[in-house]
Protein backbone atom coordinates (compact mmCIF):
# COMPACT_ATOMS: atom_id res chain seq x y z
CA UNK A 1 0.00 0.00 0.00
CA UNK A 2 1.27 3.46 -0.85
CA UNK A 3 2.36 5.76 1.93
CA UNK A 4 1.85 9.46 2.67
CA UNK A 5 4.84 11.56 1.61
CA UNK A 6 4.59 13.66 4.77
CA UNK A 7 4.01 11.15 7.58
CA UNK A 8 4.42 7.64 6.13
CA UNK A 9 0.89 6.58 7.15
CA UNK A 10 -1.41 4.85 4.64
CA UNK A 11 -2.22 7.21 1.74
CA UNK A 12 -5.77 7.91 0.53
CA UNK A 13 -4.90 9.77 -2.67
CA UNK A 14 -2.11 9.84 -5.23
CA UNK A 15 -1.36 13.16 -6.88
CA UNK A 16 0.80 12.51 -9.94
CA UNK A 17 1.39 16.22 -10.53
CA UNK A 18 3.10 16.38 -7.12
CA UNK A 19 4.61 12.96 -7.73
CA UNK A 20 3.39 11.86 -4.29
CA UNK A 21 0.68 10.19 -2.21
CA UNK A 22 -0.99 11.67 0.86
CA UNK A 23 -3.01 10.57 3.90
CA UNK A 24 -6.28 12.45 4.49
CA UNK A 25 -4.82 14.94 6.96
CA UNK A 26 -1.85 15.87 4.79
CA UNK A 27 -4.02 16.02 1.69
CA UNK A 28 -6.30 18.54 3.43
CA UNK A 29 -3.23 20.50 4.48
CA UNK A 30 -2.00 20.63 0.89
CA UNK A 31 -5.40 21.93 -0.27
CA UNK A 32 -5.46 24.56 2.49
CA UNK A 33 -1.99 25.75 1.44
CA UNK A 34 -2.99 26.03 -2.22
CA UNK A 35 -6.15 27.95 -1.27
CA UNK A 36 -4.28 30.33 0.96
CA UNK A 37 -1.57 30.90 -1.69
CA UNK A 38 -4.19 31.81 -4.31
CA UNK A 39 -5.94 34.19 -1.89
CA UNK A 40 -2.76 35.97 -0.84
CA UNK A 41 -0.96 36.02 -4.23
CA UNK A 42 -3.91 37.75 -5.84
CA UNK A 43 -5.07 39.73 -2.77
CA UNK A 44 -8.53 38.22 -3.12
CA UNK A 45 -9.89 39.22 0.29
CA UNK A 46 -9.01 39.83 3.96
CA UNK A 47 -10.27 38.07 7.09
CA UNK A 48 -12.88 40.73 7.86
CA UNK A 49 -14.32 40.89 4.31
CA UNK A 50 -17.85 39.57 3.77
CA UNK A 51 -17.69 36.91 1.06
CA UNK A 52 -20.62 35.65 -1.00
CA UNK A 53 -19.98 32.19 -2.48
CA UNK A 54 -21.86 31.23 -5.65
CA UNK A 55 -22.99 27.66 -4.88
CA UNK A 56 -24.46 25.21 -7.38
CA UNK A 57 -24.61 22.01 -5.31
CA UNK A 58 -21.62 20.60 -7.22
CA UNK A 59 -18.33 19.55 -5.64
CA UNK A 60 -16.32 22.68 -6.43
CA UNK A 61 -18.63 25.32 -5.01
CA UNK A 62 -19.50 23.30 -1.89
CA UNK A 63 -15.82 22.48 -1.30
CA UNK A 64 -14.98 26.17 -1.72
CA UNK A 65 -17.61 27.24 0.80
CA UNK A 66 -16.39 24.58 3.24
CA UNK A 67 -12.73 25.56 2.75
CA UNK A 68 -13.41 29.26 3.32
CA UNK A 69 -15.32 28.57 6.56
CA UNK A 70 -12.61 26.10 7.60
CA UNK A 71 -9.99 28.83 7.03
CA UNK A 72 -11.92 31.26 9.28
CA UNK A 73 -13.47 33.53 6.62
CA UNK A 74 -17.01 34.93 6.79
CA UNK A 75 -18.75 33.34 3.84
CA UNK A 76 -22.46 33.08 2.98
CA UNK A 77 -23.81 31.14 0.00
CA UNK A 78 -25.99 32.15 -2.94
CA UNK A 79 -27.88 29.47 -4.83
CA UNK A 80 -29.75 30.23 -8.07
CA UNK A 81 -32.65 27.94 -9.02
CA UNK A 82 -32.16 27.72 -12.80
CA UNK A 83 -35.21 25.54 -13.48
CA UNK A 84 -33.21 22.77 -15.20
CA UNK A 85 -35.63 19.93 -14.31
CA UNK A 86 -34.63 17.31 -11.76
CA UNK A 87 -31.01 18.46 -11.88
CA UNK A 88 -32.02 21.78 -10.32
CA UNK A 89 -34.38 20.14 -7.82
CA UNK A 90 -31.62 17.86 -6.60
CA UNK A 91 -28.86 20.46 -6.54
CA UNK A 92 -31.09 22.88 -4.59
CA UNK A 93 -31.93 20.21 -1.99
CA UNK A 94 -28.26 19.23 -1.55
CA UNK A 95 -27.16 22.85 -1.18
CA UNK A 96 -29.86 23.60 1.41
CA UNK A 97 -28.92 20.52 3.40
CA UNK A 98 -25.22 21.46 3.30
CA UNK A 99 -26.01 24.92 4.69
CA UNK A 100 -28.47 23.69 7.32
CA UNK A 101 -26.16 20.99 8.67
CA UNK A 102 -23.39 23.54 9.16
CA UNK A 103 -25.53 26.46 10.33
CA UNK A 104 -24.47 28.59 7.34
CA UNK A 105 -26.48 31.38 5.74
CA UNK A 106 -27.79 30.56 2.26
CA UNK A 107 -29.46 33.15 0.02
CA UNK A 108 -31.62 31.86 -2.82
CA UNK A 109 -32.96 33.27 -6.07
CA UNK A 110 -35.42 31.21 -8.08
CA UNK A 111 -35.25 32.56 -11.64
CA UNK A 112 -38.78 31.50 -12.55
CA UNK A 113 -40.36 32.95 -9.41
CA UNK A 114 -38.41 36.18 -9.50
CA UNK A 115 -37.90 36.83 -13.19
CA UNK A 116 -40.60 34.74 -14.91
CA UNK A 117 -38.42 32.36 -16.95
CA UNK A 118 -36.10 29.39 -16.58
CA UNK A 119 -32.98 28.39 -18.51
CA UNK A 120 -34.52 25.79 -20.87
CA UNK A 121 -37.31 28.25 -21.76
CA UNK A 122 -34.80 31.08 -22.28
CA UNK A 123 -32.75 28.86 -24.58
CA UNK A 124 -35.81 27.64 -26.51
CA UNK A 125 -37.32 31.09 -26.98
CA UNK A 126 -34.17 32.99 -27.92
CA UNK A 127 -32.31 30.27 -29.82
CA UNK A 128 -29.25 31.02 -27.66
CA UNK A 129 -27.32 28.03 -26.35
CA UNK A 130 -28.56 27.08 -22.85
CA UNK A 131 -25.13 27.85 -21.36
CA UNK A 132 -25.03 31.31 -22.87
CA UNK A 133 -28.52 32.20 -21.50
CA UNK A 134 -27.52 30.63 -18.19
CA UNK A 135 -24.13 32.36 -17.92
CA UNK A 136 -25.66 35.72 -18.68
CA UNK A 137 -28.40 35.23 -16.06
CA UNK A 138 -26.02 33.95 -13.39
CA UNK A 139 -23.55 36.80 -13.88
CA UNK A 140 -26.35 39.35 -13.60
CA UNK A 141 -27.96 37.82 -10.50
CA UNK A 142 -24.69 37.14 -8.66
CA UNK A 143 -23.53 40.68 -9.20
CA UNK A 144 -26.90 42.17 -8.29
CA UNK A 145 -27.30 40.20 -5.03
CA UNK A 146 -23.67 40.68 -3.96
CA UNK A 147 -23.96 44.43 -4.33
CA UNK A 148 -27.49 44.80 -2.94
CA UNK A 149 -26.65 42.74 0.15
CA UNK A 150 -23.40 44.60 0.75
CA UNK A 151 -20.85 41.78 0.20
CA UNK A 152 -17.24 42.82 -0.39
CA UNK A 153 -16.55 40.07 -2.87
CA UNK A 154 -18.20 37.29 -4.86
CA UNK A 155 -16.29 33.97 -4.91
CA UNK A 156 -16.90 31.26 -7.50
CA UNK A 157 -15.76 27.62 -7.53
CA UNK A 158 -13.84 27.65 -10.84
CA UNK A 159 -10.96 25.21 -10.39
CA UNK A 160 -7.65 24.70 -12.19
CA UNK A 161 -9.25 22.35 -14.76
CA UNK A 162 -11.94 24.94 -15.60
CA UNK A 163 -9.46 27.77 -15.97
CA UNK A 164 -6.99 25.68 -17.96
CA UNK A 165 -9.81 24.67 -20.36
CA UNK A 166 -10.87 28.31 -20.81
CA UNK A 167 -7.25 29.32 -21.34
CA UNK A 168 -6.84 26.55 -23.91
CA UNK A 169 -9.92 27.77 -25.82
CA UNK A 170 -8.87 31.42 -25.67
CA UNK A 171 -5.38 30.50 -26.88
CA UNK A 172 -6.65 28.36 -29.76
CA UNK A 173 -8.65 31.38 -30.93
CA UNK A 174 -5.96 33.89 -29.86
CA UNK A 175 -8.71 35.84 -28.18
CA UNK A 176 -6.47 38.50 -26.65
CA UNK A 177 -9.24 40.41 -24.88
CA UNK A 178 -10.45 37.29 -23.07
CA UNK A 179 -6.88 36.30 -22.29
CA UNK A 180 -6.31 39.67 -20.65
CA UNK A 181 -9.42 39.20 -18.52
CA UNK A 182 -8.56 35.70 -17.40
CA UNK A 183 -7.11 36.75 -14.05
CA UNK A 184 -8.51 34.96 -10.97
CA UNK A 185 -9.52 38.40 -9.66
CA UNK A 186 -11.70 41.02 -11.31
CA UNK A 187 -11.52 44.23 -9.33
CA UNK A 188 -14.65 46.15 -8.39
CA UNK A 189 -15.34 49.17 -10.52
CA UNK A 190 -17.73 50.73 -13.00
CA UNK A 191 -20.74 49.41 -11.09
CA UNK A 192 -19.48 45.80 -10.93
CA UNK A 193 -18.50 44.10 -7.67
CA UNK A 194 -15.18 42.34 -7.06
CA UNK A 195 -15.05 38.70 -8.21
CA UNK A 196 -12.53 36.04 -7.25
CA UNK A 197 -11.72 32.40 -8.02
CA UNK A 198 -9.92 30.99 -4.96
CA UNK A 199 -9.72 27.39 -6.30
CA UNK A 200 -7.52 28.14 -9.31
CA UNK A 201 -4.57 26.24 -7.82
CA UNK A 202 -6.64 23.09 -7.13
CA UNK A 203 -7.86 20.51 -9.63
CA UNK A 204 -11.30 19.00 -10.13
CA UNK A 205 -10.06 15.64 -8.82
CA UNK A 206 -8.62 17.29 -5.72
CA UNK A 207 -11.94 19.02 -5.05
CA UNK A 208 -13.83 15.73 -5.38
CA UNK A 209 -11.35 14.19 -2.92
CA UNK A 210 -11.78 17.14 -0.52
CA UNK A 211 -15.54 16.46 -0.51
CA UNK A 212 -15.05 12.74 0.13
CA UNK A 213 -12.59 13.28 2.98
CA UNK A 214 -14.75 16.00 4.57
CA UNK A 215 -18.01 14.01 4.14
CA UNK A 216 -19.64 16.53 1.80
CA UNK A 217 -22.56 15.24 -0.25
CA UNK A 218 -22.72 16.87 -3.71
CA UNK A 219 -24.56 16.47 -7.03
CA UNK A 220 -22.43 14.04 -8.97
CA UNK A 221 -24.30 14.36 -12.28
CA UNK A 222 -23.22 17.16 -14.60
CA UNK A 223 -25.83 19.67 -15.69
CA UNK A 224 -27.68 17.97 -18.59
CA UNK A 225 -27.24 21.07 -20.71
CA UNK A 226 -23.42 20.90 -20.59
CA UNK A 227 -23.25 17.99 -23.05
CA UNK A 228 -21.48 18.86 -26.28
CA UNK A 229 -20.05 21.99 -24.72
CA UNK A 230 -16.64 23.00 -26.16
CA UNK A 231 -15.44 23.59 -22.62
CA UNK A 232 -15.78 19.84 -21.88
CA UNK A 233 -13.92 18.99 -25.07
CA UNK A 234 -10.99 21.22 -24.03
CA UNK A 235 -11.01 19.65 -20.57
CA UNK A 236 -10.84 16.17 -22.07
CA UNK A 237 -7.99 17.18 -24.38
CA UNK A 238 -5.97 18.57 -21.47
CA UNK A 239 -6.67 15.43 -19.44
CA UNK A 240 -5.27 13.28 -22.24
CA UNK A 241 -2.06 15.33 -22.18
CA UNK A 242 -1.94 15.25 -18.40
CA UNK A 243 -2.35 11.48 -18.22
CA UNK A 244 0.80 10.91 -20.28
CA UNK A 245 2.69 13.82 -18.82
CA UNK A 246 1.38 14.61 -15.30
CA UNK A 247 1.52 18.29 -14.39
CA UNK A 248 1.06 19.58 -17.96
CA UNK A 249 -2.36 21.07 -17.19
CA UNK A 250 -1.17 22.80 -14.02
CA UNK A 251 1.98 24.19 -15.58
CA UNK A 252 0.03 25.43 -18.62
CA UNK A 253 -2.37 27.46 -16.48
CA UNK A 254 -0.15 28.41 -13.53
CA UNK A 255 2.64 29.33 -15.96
CA UNK A 256 0.21 31.64 -17.76
CA UNK A 257 -0.70 33.38 -14.48
CA UNK A 258 2.94 33.74 -13.60
CA UNK A 259 4.31 35.00 -16.93
CA UNK A 260 1.33 37.09 -17.99
CA UNK A 261 0.75 38.71 -14.62
CA UNK A 262 1.69 42.28 -15.56
CA UNK A 263 -0.72 42.19 -18.47
CA UNK A 264 -3.49 40.62 -16.39
CA UNK A 265 -3.21 43.02 -13.48
CA UNK A 266 -3.17 45.95 -15.79
CA UNK A 267 -6.59 45.16 -17.20
CA UNK A 268 -8.25 43.48 -14.25
CA UNK A 269 -11.52 45.40 -14.22
CA UNK A 270 -14.36 45.42 -16.74
CA UNK A 271 -15.29 48.64 -18.46
CA UNK A 272 -18.98 49.55 -18.30
CA UNK A 273 -19.54 53.26 -18.64
CA UNK A 274 -23.36 53.07 -18.72
CA UNK A 275 -26.18 51.66 -16.60
CA UNK A 276 -29.31 49.78 -17.64
CA UNK A 277 -32.34 52.10 -17.70
CA UNK A 278 -34.56 49.29 -16.33
CA UNK A 279 -32.60 47.59 -13.57
CA UNK A 280 -29.71 50.00 -13.04
CA UNK A 281 -27.05 47.32 -13.56
CA UNK A 282 -23.72 48.36 -15.07
CA UNK A 283 -23.83 48.10 -18.87
CA UNK A 284 -21.85 49.10 -21.92
CA UNK A 285 -24.36 51.87 -22.66
CA UNK A 286 -27.31 53.62 -20.95
CA UNK A 287 -29.31 53.78 -24.17
CA UNK A 288 -30.87 50.34 -24.06
CA UNK A 289 -31.84 47.70 -21.50
CA UNK A 290 -29.06 45.34 -20.41
CA UNK A 291 -28.87 41.83 -21.89
CA UNK A 292 -30.55 40.31 -18.81
CA UNK A 293 -33.53 42.71 -18.92
CA UNK A 294 -33.89 41.99 -22.65
CA UNK A 295 -33.93 38.26 -21.87
CA UNK A 296 -36.65 38.80 -19.23
CA UNK A 297 -38.67 40.77 -21.78
CA UNK A 298 -38.32 38.23 -24.61
CA UNK A 299 -39.30 35.27 -22.42
CA UNK A 300 -42.07 37.07 -20.55
CA UNK A 301 -45.39 35.18 -20.58
CA UNK A 302 -43.91 32.39 -22.70
CA UNK A 303 -45.08 28.88 -21.93
CA UNK A 304 -42.51 26.81 -20.05
CA UNK A 305 -40.31 24.66 -22.32
CA UNK A 306 -39.19 21.30 -20.82
CA UNK A 307 -35.44 20.58 -20.53
CA UNK A 308 -35.49 17.67 -23.02
CA UNK A 309 -36.86 19.86 -25.79
CA UNK A 310 -33.81 22.09 -25.96
CA UNK A 311 -31.21 19.32 -25.81
CA UNK A 312 -29.46 17.96 -28.87
CA UNK A 313 -29.69 14.24 -29.65
CA UNK A 314 -26.56 13.24 -27.73
CA UNK A 315 -27.50 15.30 -24.68
CA UNK A 316 -31.04 13.93 -24.71
CA UNK A 317 -29.76 10.34 -24.59
CA UNK A 318 -27.57 11.08 -21.59
CA UNK A 319 -30.34 13.06 -19.94
CA UNK A 320 -32.79 10.15 -20.29
CA UNK A 321 -30.22 7.73 -18.90
CA UNK A 322 -29.61 9.96 -15.89
CA UNK A 323 -33.03 11.39 -15.15
CA UNK A 324 -35.55 9.24 -17.09
CA UNK A 325 -37.67 10.59 -19.96
CA UNK A 326 -40.70 11.58 -17.88
CA UNK A 327 -40.28 15.22 -18.84
CA UNK A 328 -42.01 14.69 -22.17
CA UNK A 329 -40.98 16.03 -25.53
S1 LIG B 1 -25.52 25.23 -15.23
FE1 LIG B 1 -25.88 26.68 -16.83
FE2 LIG B 1 -23.64 25.34 -16.43
FE3 LIG B 1 -25.89 24.01 -17.03
S2 LIG B 1 -26.81 25.49 -18.45
FE4 LIG B 1 -24.63 25.47 -18.91
S3 LIG B 1 -23.87 27.16 -17.69
S4 LIG B 1 -23.88 23.65 -17.92
S5 LIG B 1 -21.91 25.76 -15.16
ZN1 LIG C 1 0.25 12.07 6.18
ZN1 LIG D 1 -31.15 45.62 -16.81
Amino acid sequence: MSKCRSCGEAAVIDLPRHNANFCSEHFLQLCRRQLSKAISDFEMFMTDDRILVAVSGGKDSLALWDMLIDAGFQADGLYIGLGIGDYSTESGAITRRFAQERGLKLLEVDIRNEHGFDIPTAAGVTGRSPCSACGLSKRHIFDDVAQREGYDVLATGHNLDDEAAVLFGNTLRWDVEYLRRQAPVLQAGNGFGKKVKPLVRLTEREMAAWCVVRGIDYVVEECPMAVGNKHLLYKDALNVLDSTSPGTKASFYLGFLDRMRPLLEHSASITAPGSCPRCGAAAATSDEACAFCRLVETTSGHEQIPVRMVLNKKARKLFDAQWGSQHGD
